[in-house]
């Protein structure tokens, strides 16, 4: 038996609380949607949370992206019948460690990023991604 509709749901109210939090205090220009502002075409900041997209299957992609350090990130990882290492993800520094879908949108909570190289890579140290912050 699976206990992933449950991880969805569980998931899906998260995102929705999120929601309410951020965006319902009618807040100044945090609620705007920024998109490309000093950052890769890969990162976007919605409602004050950096959202850093990256793709997994042979690797990573983009392997590097630029980021704003001092706001609350997300690494969104996108697989789409990856079946290789990259689905294991490992972030030493923060001691993560999580299994992607081999088809999905995985977000992974990094906390607010302080500026430098966040680094990444696949369970065998194989594949690696950056996250470079300023
Ligand atoms: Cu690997």
């Amino acid at each position: 038996m699976s206990s992933n509709p449950f991880v969805y749901i569980i998931g899906a109210v998260a995102i929705i609380g999120a929601f309410f939090v951020f965006g319902g205090s009618g807040g100044p220009a945090t609620d705007a949607v920024v998109s490309g502002t000093a950052t890769g075409s890969n990162v976007e900041v919605v409602a004050g949370k950096q959202i850093v997209t990256i793709a997994a299957d042979e690797g990573y992609s983009p392997g590097s992206s630029s980021a704003k350090a001092g706001l609350p990130t997300v690494l969104r990882f996108k697989t789409a019948n990856s079946f290789g290492c990259t689905t294991s993800i490992r972030i030493p520094t923060l001691r993560i460690s999580e299994d992607l879908p081999s088809t999905g949108t995985t977000d992974i909570d990094v906390g607010t990023l302080a500026a430098g190289t966040l680094t990444g890579t696949c369970s065998m140290g194989m594949y690696k991604f950056a996250v470079v912050a300023s």
